[in-house]
């Protein structure tokens, strides 16, 4: 009113369009706005960084508070507690604080709960007549950090096949699902669904004591693994039309049974092959974007179901589990560009081509490793036992030999080595499971140990909610102003 009133000749020159045309001009959309405001907003950051990049903000430069060294930054800043597992790099960095506090070996990539995967595979018990480890002597060890009696692995794969059923809600809900809708869709929403029946949710409601909170998570966490097969075999079965899912088998164990599931159980080398899968993608560490959403999020007590629901939607990012699944297109692409048998030379132009389109290479590449994949040399060491002559798992290794180099050459990637999903789906298209938009999936049975195990020692040991400081701006021009 005071505007109107007593600047008019702004007010003209402020909507020209309105006041002299008569067709009236259409408003700037919020999407059209937003685009005008980001080249702006991209050149003031700039500016910001530029100014005061190098000035220290706490035990960060301001500078690593924007782009992409903040992930660098991060996978090395002290923040999480997880005794599950833990992971040496191999860079110099690390190097030096883990040869400190990991005098034995420095190298190994990962250890779960101080052991390498070899270790874990000879020592963890075995099904009669296997050599993979069982899923759940991993699982015992997570919890424990003790390695399971051939007896308490089987009195775990009892009790899992015990709690296997899904209520009758969560099989219409996926039987419900659009087949185009993508499997990890699926399997979030199913989890999440889960916790209608929640032990912890249903806990707190009547009240429990903080000190009681890890007994009901660890009937959920046991619940929560128990019910994936069923999930993941419904989803599997729905999606691409594989018939109807049979029942779990009480006396066969956790891999066995979701091997069954999905069609496959009377393959004893597959069978294997899930053994381990699923052990050596079962946790990587807290702080990976799976692993540390399932922390997070339970941080706020939400229950386990709600907890690895939102971690499920992590891993189904193309950065972090997805990824197994680009490889595969990604391989498939280039065969039937060039054929079984390539040439060095055009699979390294394929390589080129990818990176050259803004591309990243699948399955190479890790925001804390520096070095070959443990988990992916015991896929390699898998494949050359079982499968020496698969002619996808020859081009793996072709790939391997040329990616490092070139990943050095374009000069970006802070790690040129393979990581886990460079190997996982060769070895499933082999036994003939060869949708990849399902790989995914696989994977978040498997992940689930590790978060399950996390979020009950995190109520347990009575972590913290989870809540970090964000800083605007306009806060850190502010704060810098003037400071050397
Ligand atoms: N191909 C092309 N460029 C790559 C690359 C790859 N495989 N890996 C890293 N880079 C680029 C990266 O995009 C970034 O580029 P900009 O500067 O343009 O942003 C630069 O190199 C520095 O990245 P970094 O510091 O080496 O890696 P980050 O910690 O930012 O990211 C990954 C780590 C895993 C996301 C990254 O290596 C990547 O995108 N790899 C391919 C996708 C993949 O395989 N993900 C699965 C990881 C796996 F272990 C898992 O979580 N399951």
């Amino acid at each position: 009113m005071f505007l109107r009133a007593s600047r008019p000749s702004l007010l003209r020159t402020a909507f020209p369009a309105v006041r002299l045309s008569s067709t009236v001009a259409k408003p700037v959309s919020l999407k059209d706005r937003l685009a005008e405001l980001i080249p702006k907003e991209i050149e003031n950051v700039k500016a910001v960084r530029a100014e005061h990049g190098k000035k220290a903000f706490g035990p960060v430069l301001v500078d690593q508070l924007y782009g992409q060294v903040l992930t660098s930054v991060l996978s090395r800043l002290p923040a999480l507690i997880w005794d599950g597992s833990v992971l040496d790099p191999g860079s110099s960095f690390t190097r030096l604080f883990f040869l400190s506090a990991h005098p034995r070996s420095p190298e190994e990539g990962i250890r779960f709960r101080g052991k390498t995967i070899p270790e874990i595979q000879a020592e963890l018990p075995k099904a009669p007549g296997g050599s993979e480890p069982l899923p759940e002597g991993l699982f015992w060890l997570l919890v424990t950090g003790e390695i399971p009696t051939q007896e308490q692995v089987a009195e775990l794969s009892r009790d899992w096949a015990a709690r296997a059923a899904i209520p009758e809600f969560v099989e219409e809900i996926l039987d419900r699902c659009p087949p185009t809708l993508h499997p990890m869709s699926q399997f979030s929403l199913a989890v999440t669904a889960l916790n209608h029946n929640s032990a912890f949710a249903k806990a707190y409601q009547d009240g429990i004591s903080k000190k009681d909170y890890w007994g009901p998570t660890f009937e959920d966490a046991m619940d929560l693994i128990a019910k994936l097969p069923n999930i993941a075999g419904r989803i599997y079965r729905n999606v691409f039309a594989k018939g109807k899912l049979p029942s779990i088998d009480a006396s066969k164990d956790y891999s066995h049974n979701l091997a069954a599931l999905l069609g496959f159980g009377d393959d004893p080398a597959f069978v294997e092959l899930l053994r381990l899968y699923i052990t050596i993608h079962s946790d990587h560490e807290g702080g990976n974007v799976s692993a540390h959403t399932g922390k997070l999020v339970g941080s706020a007590l939400s229950d386990p179901f709600l907890a690895y629901g939102a971690a499920l939607n992590g891993l189904a990012g193309p950065l972090h589990g997805l990824a197994n699944q680009e490889v595969l297109i990604w391989l498939r692409k280039m065969q039937s560009k060039l054929g079984d048998d390539p040439s060095d030379e055009a699979v390294k132009e394929y390589i080129w081509s990818t990176l050259k389109a803004g591309q990243v290479v699948p399955g190479y590449g890790h925001a804390v490793l520096r070095k070959t994949d443990p988990r992916y040399t015991a896929q390699r060491e898998f494949a050359l036992k079982h499968l020496p002559d698969d002619k996808m798992f020859k081009l793996v290794g072709q790939i391997y030999n040329l990616v490092p180099d070139i990943l050095l050459e374009a000069g970006k990637a802070k790690n040129p080595w393979p990581n886990v999903d460079a190997h996982s789906g060769v070895l499933l298209t082999h036994y003939g499971l060869d949708q990849m938009s399902f790989y995914t999936v696989l994977f978040g049975v498997s992940r689930a140990f590790g978060v399950a195990a996390q979020l009950i020692w995190d109520r347990a040991l009575g972590a913290p909610l989870e809540r970090p400081k964000s800083y605007s701006t306009a806060a850190i021009q502010k704060m810098f102003a003037g400071k050397p």
